[in-house]
Formats: C-alpha cells, sequence, structure tokens
C-alpha cells in the first residue's frame, strides 16, 4: 500500500511539473499581474512601468526555464558532446525582446500589455545593459550563444558577474567622466542564483613533495595553505530563435569561504573570519574596462584563474556524472574555446585537475588537454598580448608554474629536436620570456596546449601566421585556421530594426531570410525598383527621425533627418583613428567657412549637410583617448554653435555607448566610418552590422571590411588609404622619412594650434608630426578626404544610393554568425546539432 501511494504522489508530481505553461494572451496577463503581485510584492493598484517590466521579465524567463531544463535533460540522455564557450566577457544587450521572438510569443505579449495599458517598447526601454564586457570581443561572445542556441548545438557559455560592469561615461567639461555602473541595483530578473553549484577555488601558498605516484611514478606534489574562495554559479537561459533548444550561460560570484567552513567561527577566529570574507567579495566586483589593452594586474590575474578553475571543476563534474565516461575519452564529449588568451590559464588548470587530482600520468593528461582546447585571438596589438610577470605567478598559483615549466620544457624539447642548433628559435618560441622580471607569454602558451588556433578575419589570421607567429606557424601549420567573425542577424536586423526588416520580408514575400540570410540576395535583382526603393528610404528615414529624437533628448542638439547622418562608433583607441575622422571635419567647417568668405555659392551649394555622430568609450587611464573626446567635444562646441554654418554641418557626441544604444544608431545611420589603420583592426564587427542595416561603409583596408568588400563588390564601398603592407613598411621607416604633409591637414592643425577650437591640444598634434604618425593619419588623410567627397557625391542621387544600400545588405549572409559557428562546429569543435523535437507540437504563434 506504501509502494502504491508512492507511486501515485510520483505520477501527481511528474504530471504538475510536465504540465507547461500556457501561452494565451489571459494566461500571460494573469502570470504578469501575478508577478507584480508575489513576486515583486507590488502593490497591485499601483501602475509603474519598473515592475510591469520585471513582472513581464521574470513571465517570460518562466516560460524559458521550461525549454531549458527539457534540453538539459535531454542533453544528459543521450550524452551529447558539449561545447564550453570560455570568455571574459559578455555583451549581452537587452534581453526581454529577443527572448519573446525566441519563444514566438512578442506578439502576444504585446497584445496583453497592451490591454494592461502598456506599451511593449516602452516596458523594453526599462531594462537596464548588463555591460559585462568592454567591446568587440564581448559582443560577438554573445552573438556567438545566441547563434549556438538557434542552431541546436549544446553549448554553455562561462562567464564572469561582475557586480560592476563597463564603466557609465557621462560628458562633464567638454571631458568624459566615468561612473561605476551598479547593474545589479534592481536585480536581473533572467538570472537563476545556484547556491547548489559552489566551488572551492585556491590561491597563493607553497608546494609540498610527497613522494612519488605509485602509478605514473611521477613525484607527487601537494599545494597547500594559501586563501580559499567560493565560487558560486549564476545561470541566464540563452533561448534559440524557434526552437526548443535553450543553453545556459553560467556567469560566476565570488564568495568567502568562511561561509563554508563554519570551523573559523567557532574556533575564536570570528574577526579573522569576517577579514578573509572582505577580502574574497571584491574578486569578482569590477570589470576592468580596457579594449585592446591587457591590465597586467595581480587582481586581473586572479579573477582569470577564479572563474576558470571554477568552470573547469564544473566541466569536469558533468562530465564525470556518467560512471561509462573516461577521462581519455573527454576531448570525444568536451570542446573548450578559449576568447582570447584571458582564460588561457585554463590549460595548467586542467594539467593539474588531471594530474593532482584525477592521478593521470603526463602523456594522458597532456593528449587530452591539447584535444580538448582551442583558441581563438582577437588581436595583434602588442599592448593586448598578455604577459604575466614570472614571480607574480609563482606567489599566486605555485603549482600552475611547476607545470608551465614541464609543458615549456616538453614544448622545448620537440622544438630542438626539430631545429637542431637553433638556440634562436628556441628563445623565440619559449613560454618564458628571459626578461628582468621573467614573463609568461599566455599566447604562447595557448598555441601549446590547443590543437587549433583561430584569427577572426583572413588578412588577421594571415597576420597571426606570418607576423605574429610563424615560427609557430611553420612548427604546426595544421593548427592554426581562418574563421572570419559574423553577428547575430536576428538581433542587429530583425529587432534592431523592425521597419526594414518588415520591407525585406514584404518584397522577399517570407520571413524565411530570418533563418536564412542567403534569402536576401534575392533583393539584388530588385534594387533599382522605384517602389522598393520608397520601401526602403521611408524606413531608414524612420530610423532616422528616432535617432535625432534621441540625439535631441540626450545631446540637447537639434539635427536634420534629411541630412547625412555619418556614424562613428566603437572604443576610443588610436589605432581606430577618430582623430582622422574629426579632423576630416574640422577641415569641412574652415572649407565651409572659407567658400562663404569667397562668396563661392555655386560649392556651398553642392555641399551635403552632414550630422557626423561620434560614440564611444575611452579607457579611463588612456589619456590620449580621453583626449580625442575633448577634441571632439571642442570641435562640437564650435561648429554647432556658429551660425554660419547652419544645417550643413552638426557634430554630436553621444554618451555612453552600449549595446541597446548601438541597436538604436545603427538602423538609423546612412554611411558609417571603419576606418583603422591597416593591419590593426583583427577583424570590426559593427561594420557587418552597418551594412546589414542599409549603411554604407567608409572603411579602410583593414579586417573585415576587405572581405564585406569582397562579398558586396567594390562599387558598394567606399575603401581608401594605405593596405597592410604598405602600413607595415611605413612603419620600419618611419625615422627616416620626412614625408610632406598634406596642406589640408596642415592647415587643421595650425587653426587648432591657433585656438580655434578652445583647447590647443599640443599632445594631438605633436603625435601627428612626422615621424610620431605611428597610426598613419598624416598618410591616409588625403585620401580620407577624397572618399569623402565620393560619398557626398552619391549620396546626392538618391536612387543610386539606395540602389547600393540594398545590394549591400542583400549581400551580407556570410556575415552572420550563423555561419561562422557552423565553421566553428566543422573545424574545430567537431559537434553537430542535436536533434531534440520539443514534447508535443509547438505552435509558433508570431
Ligand atoms: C578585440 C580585444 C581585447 N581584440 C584585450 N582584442 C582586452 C583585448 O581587457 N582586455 O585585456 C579586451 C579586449 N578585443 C576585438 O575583438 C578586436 O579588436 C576586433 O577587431 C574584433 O572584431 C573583436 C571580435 O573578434
Ligand atoms: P566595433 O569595434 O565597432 O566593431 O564594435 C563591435 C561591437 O561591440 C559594437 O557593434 C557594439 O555592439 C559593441 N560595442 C563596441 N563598443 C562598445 C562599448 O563601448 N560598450 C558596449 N558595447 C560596445
Amino acid at each position: 500500500q506504501a509502494d502504491e501511494k508512492k507511486k501515485l504522489m510520483k505520477e501527481k508530481l511528474w504530471k504538475l511539473m510536465c504540465t507547461y505553461l500556457p501561452c494565451d494572451v489571459l494566461s500571460l496577463q494573469k502570470s504578469i499581474v501575478q508577478h507584480v503581485e508575489y513576486t515583486l510584492a507590488r502593490r497591485r493598484y499601483k501602475k509603474d512601468k519598473g515592475s510591469f517590466y520585471q513582472a513581464t521579465a521574470v513571465s517570460v524567463r518562466d516560460r524559458l526555464i521550461e525549454r531549458w531544463t527539457d534540453t538539459q535533460q535531454y542533453l544528459s540522455s543521450k550524452d551529447t558532446k558539449r561545447v564550453y564557450y570560455l570568455s571574459l566577457e559578455y555583451l549581452l544587450g537587452r534581453n526581454l525582446q529577443n527572448a519573446m521572438s525566441c519563444l514566438a510569443l512578442r506578439n502576444r505579449y504585446a497584445a496583453a500589455l497592451e490591454e494592461l495599458g502598456y506599451k511593449l517598447e516602452e516596458l523594453t526601454e526599462e531594462e537596464r545593459d548588463p555591460g559585462l564586457g568592454s567591446g568587440g570581443l564581448g559582443r560577438l561572445a554573445s552573438c556567438f550563444l545566441d547563434s549556438l542556441a538557434t542552431l541546436n548545438y549544446a553549448a554553455w557559455g562561462y562567464g564572469i558577474r561582475y557586480k560592476y560592469g563597463m564603466f557609465e561615461q557621462r560628458l562633464i567639461g567638454r571631458a568624459q567622466a566615468e561612473f561605476p555602473d551598479f547593474w545589479l541595483k534592481e536585480g536581473y530578473p533572467w538570472e537563476v542564483e545556484r547556491p547548489d553549484v559552489q566551488y572551492l577555488v585556491k590561491m597563493y601558498g607553497q608546494l609540498e613533495e610527497d613522494g612519488k605516484d605509485p602509478v605514473t611514478g611521477r613525484p607527487r606534489v601537494n599545494w597547500v595553505g594559501g586563501e580559499d574562495v567560493i565560487a558560486e554559479g549564476f545561470d541566464i537561459p540563452v533561448p534559440g530563435f524557434h526552437t526548443w533548444n535553450t543553453n545556459n550561460l553560467r556567469l560566476w560570484t565570488s564568495k568567502a569561504s568562511c561561509e563554508f567552513n563554519l570551523g573559523s567561527f567557532n574556533d575564536g577566529q570570528y574577526y579573522a573570519a569576517i577579514g578573509e570574507k572582505e577580502r574574497s567579495e571584491p574578486l569578482t566586483s569590477v570589470l576592468y574596462p580596457c579594449d585592446n589593452n591587457a591590465p597586467g594586474k595581480e587582481l586581473r590575474l586572479r579573477q582569470q584563474y577564479f572563474y576558470v578553475s571554477a568552470t573547469l571543476q564544473d566541466i569536469l563534474r558533468r562530465y564525470k556524472k556518467r560512471p561509462e565516461h573516461s577521462l581519455l575519452d573527454l576531448p570525444r564529449k568536451v570542446a573548450i574555446q578559449l576568447n582570447e588568451t584571458h582564460p588561457a590559464i585554463a590549460i595548467p588548470e586542467f594539467m593539474r585537475l588531471l594530474l593532482d587530482e584525477e592521478c593521470l600520468g603526463w602523456k594522458e593528461a597532456w593528449h587530452i588537454t591539447q584535444n580538448t582546447f582551442a583558441y581563438t585571438n582577437h588581436t595583434v596589438m602588442p599592448e593586448a598580448l598578455e604577459v604575466w610577470p614570472l614571480p607574480l605567478m609563482e606567489q599566486l598559483l605555485p603549482r600552475h608554474l611547476t607545470i608551465i615549466y614541464e609543458i615549456n620544457h616538453h614544448f622545448l624539447g620537440e622544438v630542438r629536436a626539430r631545429w637542431p642548433a637553433d638556440q634562436g628559435r628556441v628563445a623565440r618560441m619559449s613560454i618564458i620570456e628571459e626578461s628582468e622580471p621573467k614573463l609568461i607569454k599566455m599566447a604562447h602558451l595557448a598555441i601549446i596546449g590547443c590543437h587549433r588556433v583561430n584569427g577572426v578575419a583572413q588578412v588577421h589570421t594571415g597576420l597571426l601566421c606570418s607576423s605574429l607567429f610563424p615560427d609557430f606557424y611553420e612548427m604546426w601549420p595544421q593548427k592554426f585556421v581562418n574563421i572570419t567573425n559574423g553577428v547575430n542577424h536576428r538581433r542587429w536586423m530583425l529587432q534592431a530594426n523592425p521597419a526594414m526588416s518588415a520591407v525585406i520580408s514584404k518584397w522577399l514575400g517570407t520571413h524565411d531570410w530570418i533563418h536564412d540570410l542567403g534569402l536576401l540576395a534575392r533583393l539584388k535583382d530588385l534594387s533599382s525598383n522605384p517602389e522598393l526603393q520608397r520601401d526602403w528610404q521611408e524606413a531608414k528615414m524612420y530610423n532616422k527621425r528616432k535617432l535625432a529624437d534621441f540625439i535631441k533628448r540626450e545631446c540637447g542638439i537639434v539635427v536634420n533627418a534629411a541630412a547625412m547622418f555619418d556614424v562613428h562608433v566603437k572604443r576610443i583607441h588610436e589605432y581606430k583613428r577618430q582623430l582622422m575622422n574629426i579632423l576630416g571635419v574640422a577641415y569641412r567647417y574652415l572649407r565651409i567657412l572659407s567658400l562663404q568668405q569667397e562668396g563661392n555659392t555655386e560649392a556651398l551649394g553642392q555641399m551635403v549637410p552632414r550630422v557626423v555622430i561620434f560614440a564611444g568609450k575611452a579607457a579611463p587611464n588612456y589619456f590620449v583617448a580621453k583626449d580625442v573626446i575633448k577634441l571632439v567635444l571642442a570641435v562640437a562646441g564650435r561648429v554647432n554653435n556658429d551660425a554660419r554654418i547652419g544645417d550643413l554641418l552638426k557634430v554630436v557626441f553621444i554618451p555612453n555607448y552600449n549595446v541597446s544604444m548601438a541597436e538604436l544608431i545603427i538602423p538609423g545611420t546612412d554611411v558609417s566610418q571603419h576606418i583603422s589603420t591597416a593591419g590593426f583592426e583583427a577583424s570590426g564587427t559593427s561594420n557587418m552590422k552597418f551594412c546589414m542595416n542599409g549603411s554604407l561603409l567608409l572603411g579602410s583596408r583593414d579586417g573585415a571590411n576587405l572581405e564585406i568588400e569582397q562579398s558586396i563588390g567594390k562599387d558598394n564601398m567606399f575603401m581608401f588609404g594605405a593596405n597592410t603592407k604598405e602600413v607595415d613598411q611605413l612603419r620600419r621607416t618611419i625615422n627616416f622619412r620626412k614625408p610632406q604633409m598634406d596642406g589640408r591637414l596642415r592647415w587643421v592643425l595650425e587653426e587648432i594650434l591657433s585656438g580655434r577650437f578652445g583647447a590647443t591640444f599640443h599632445d594631438l598634434v605633436n603625435s601627428l608630426q612626422p615621424g610620431n604618425d605611428g597610426y598613419m593619419v598624416g598618410h591616409d588623410f588625403g585620401s580620407y578626404l577624397e572618399a569623402n567627397e565620393v560619398v557626398d557625391s552619391i549620396f546626392k542621387n538618391p536612387p543610386a544610393w539606395t540602389t547600393k544600400c540594398i545590394d549591400s545588405c542583400a549581400s551580407m549572409s556570410r556575415f552572420s554568425s550563423d555561419r561562422c559557428i557552423r565553421e566553428y562546429a566543422e573545424k574545430i569543435w567537431q559537434v553537430v546539432p542535436h536533434q531534440f523535437k520539443p514534447p508535443g507540437k509547438v505552435a509558433n504563434v508570431d
């Protein structure tokens, strides 16, 4: 009888748990209102957008969780190979619309909210961006997670749940000021805390020899003493678009281990224990806001190790749950991708776990590690290549240092065997740089410990093989592959630009392009059709008006939506050459004034009114970049307040660029600038987003610009300036040449020095003098201005312009992150999509 009762209870529980939440409009309304009343405990008769956003988010999350649990259950039962993406940065952007679209419930939620007196668009604005990254690298990681889920790959992201994300940028006194971004202030409704998922992570301490391992015969080492910190997981479901598959992003937060270990409270160590707690908590407090610049701080290495160790422990635990799994087979079930070298300490950590905890021999452990890990390089900038002082590694991670020595020893043995008597090569390839202090080169460690190394655009991968790591390429040519970046077109077209998406669907007669961007190619036959052009232009104008309204609200500047919107938004960096842009703007301003003085009304009449829009953050300690912002603001102040200029030129710097702002700016752009010095921008990804949104690119011969040009055709892109080879040559001879400076540039610099724009910006002007100009602003300035003239001349012919925009957009399918993820799956991870089908029939109601 007891058995019968148990069985009934189990059946009842099963039935209750397997009943999916209803998704009709009334049920959605009930769930939202219940969450306002019970989850948030807000007064039901007080209406406010914040609560309704939160409640709607939790209601959506409930529905995601069902799929998430099903997916994970299915994958475990099938023992599917999983991909783990390790990144120190994620720029998720807002989640609400994305999740609703994935569930195909956007229209229903919109209808449900409408009847309750809320507009979905307005609630969307209530969501705060989790800025857990600094720029393109972090956003790429998020696009990848979206595509992985949509394409039915079993994949988890792992990262850090920083308490303070990317700083908030404000403009105070015509300069950047940084404020902390406490993004969790109102709570984050998309995450689920996992107090049951905790790991201990040890740092510092000493090594003790402990005899020999009886099985492997290796000397056994104990790592003792030091500090323990607890890593606790927070999970964010990552839904796929119109599929049941729902992946996971697990972010770690640090906690003091004394909460784990109450012993210290009971033995009179109360205050010491509290002290330890205080020390552990800041570990995951703050994101280092540097893009393409390694911070080299002890706390940063601690963050990296902390999250890597927790992640690998979690992965191993999951793998070992199946008793039939042998560690030797791990690479058949697990692929781990390192996003840059930021998590590269994973290589010695994984070795440590296999050697010291799992008691494997070196050979087995190394074989497993190499076949599991792969590394993506995102930069060739010397200041971004991570190196750690050896004494710091020795102090923080003594065991890892000995493992790194051993890896290096085996590796250099191979090098010597292949190139006997080539001591120079051995020194170049070593993981350890024999400097004072000695340095550990994380890129070398990553290349040696991984079975694949990839660059993120053809020209970038070429540079990895020819300039950055030529010795490694010579040794292992098959290890190096290119996978050109891509972006999630569902976020960057469908979500960010519903107006243009509707035009595309109307003219293609289908929404299927959302799944298969290749279908856009059909638009090329129609691109000069006047009716399509009219629809296209209307959509663009709608987006430009929205952007103009935003600029008015945020910056107090009124801009004319009929003018050309010329946009340069990205991290502020010398190599990205915002300086060249603003000098070009200053030139345009001076030229307008001189034409007016000459009374040259004909030339003036030919000028195209432009609104030049900048946005982006400078790293707080990057003073040149901060000076560039000051110069932009100074020029803006002069130009916008000069009544003689009127609508011919406006300059805007929008503060606090982030993903959701990018979603607003990109669709409202006519021409966008990607003008890095050739050889410096590994790929760029916003170039792809702009092109997909019907803006034309003004670009240098760098990164993915080159491949975009190949796809859309030379005539649809405004390219200028030196190519990689030329830049390389110019930089080698920089101290011997004294080239003539372009007269127009000289004019602008003289005007700046004269105080025409307020401050005189001596340092910036000086950085452009021949011999100092490492980023080739002077060299490229002339061709840059000429390219700008071509932009103007075509903009004056709207049908010609619009044809180019449509043709470009229609040729962008290669740059979807779907293509990119399929390449990773095939060339690196050896995984295939899984076949999980939702239980019963799930209607796509949107
Ligand atoms: C990119 C970085 C980066 N490359 C160091 N490297 C960082 C390096 O905090 N740090 O230490 C942070 C970021 N970011 C970017 O990656 C490239 O510059 C872009 O060209 C590329 O599109 C993007 C994605 O591949
Ligand atoms: P890119 O450097 O212009 O290719 O930028 C790549 C992408 O990173 C952009 O499209 C944004 O999605 C994101 N991004 C760049 N800079 C920032 C930033 O300062 N904050 C947040 N996101 C950024």
